[in-house]
């Protein structure tokens, strides 16, 4: 019963986000569009001094700090649909959207909906979405085994990521990788567009009305499609937020555990969510999975990717 009533009250917070929006001129396109034919091995990431959050962005991010990280390999994609696969496959696995939800009783999860007048959230519950079909009955994974698994749970991204032979990573690891030792507004400069070309997916236009796609995406990319940051590393910044081991509250809150998502994602815009910065951070409820949240593994010394 107590179960049931936190589930109502998480999908009621998720559901009811007030539009924000304000005009902003998307940047122009990006050229090319080349993208990895081949997922590269775990990147390693030396052990070294960096920063870590921000005091020029949100709240959340303060204070900037120094802190020493590395000695990891970290995946140099999202956790793809194939490699979620490879891991069901061998392991009979099923995931929280595979099972009832609390409040609703009935397998399912959120997923992005253009807003309407009769319905102005963009999260809504729908019955039968799951990894399998991130947006629902009738969507599938044909044609899009190279894009990042997302309707998963933080449990179900710590479960691949130990049989993968890793872990998640915690905050400081990622933003850590993330930065690759840069310190500008974004990871890649202090430009969104240097010389006007896009460096993330992300959502170009006012959110949640109008995705201009002048990034090449509208939803979801495949891994690798945009350039890498100074380790090597794809994607750290948009397509999907990425689950870390890190909760987000100190002291825990009542309820279900939050856990830190890092990176933004496809759905992150200018005029909304901010948040395709290394020091970016929100707060998602460990059991409640989306179309726009995925992740990667780490690796520690002496362990090595599996599967
Ligand atoms: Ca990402």
């Amino acid at each position: 019963m107590r179960r049931a009533k936190i589930g109502e009250r998480r999908w009621a917070g998720a559901l009811t986000l007030a539009l924000v929006l304000s005009a902003c001129a998307p940047p122009p396109a990006p050229e090319g569009g080349q993208c990895l034919s081949a997922a590269p091995d775990a990147v390693p990431i030396p052990r070294g001094e960096g920063r870590m959050g921000s005091d020029a962005a949100y709240p959340e991010e303060r204070p900037a700090r120094p802190v020493r990280s590395g000695g990891f390999s970290i995946d140099a994609l999202e956790v793809s649909n194939a490699a979620f696969a490879r891991f069901v496959a061998a392991t009979g696995y099923v995931t929280d959207a595979e099972r009832p939800q609390p409040g609703f009783g009935v397998p399912g999860a959120a997923v992005f909906t253009y807003p309407t007048p009769e319905n102005p959230s963009w999260w809504r519950f729908v019955e039968g979405a799951s990894w399998r079909a991130p947006e629902g009955p009738g969507s599938s994974l044909e044609g899009q085994e190279a894009l990042p698994v997302v309707q998963v749970s933080q449990r179900d991204a710590a479960a691949y990521a130990a049989w993968a032979g890793g872990r998640l990573p915690t905050e400081t690891e990622w933003e850590f990788a993330a930065r690759a030792g840069s310190t500008t507004r974004y990871v890649w400069g202090d430009a969104l567009a240097p010389e006007g070309v896009l460096q993330a997916n992300t959502w170009q236009g006012p959110f949640p009305v109008r995705n201009s796609g002048d990034d090449g995406y509208l939803s979801r990319a495949p891994g690798g499609c945009f350039p890498p940051n100074g380790f090597g590393l794809f994607d750290m910044i948009g397509n999907v937020w990425e689950w870390t081991a890190t909760p987000y509250d100190d002291p825990p809150a009542e309820g279900e555990v939050r856990f830190t998502i890092k990176g933004g994602s496809y759905l992150c815009a200018e005029n909304y969510c901010h948040r395709f910065r290394a020091s970016a951070r929100q707060a998602q409820e460990a059991g409640l999975p989306t179309n726009h949240i995925g992740f990667r593994v780490v690796y520690d010394e002496g362990q090595a990717r599996k599967g």
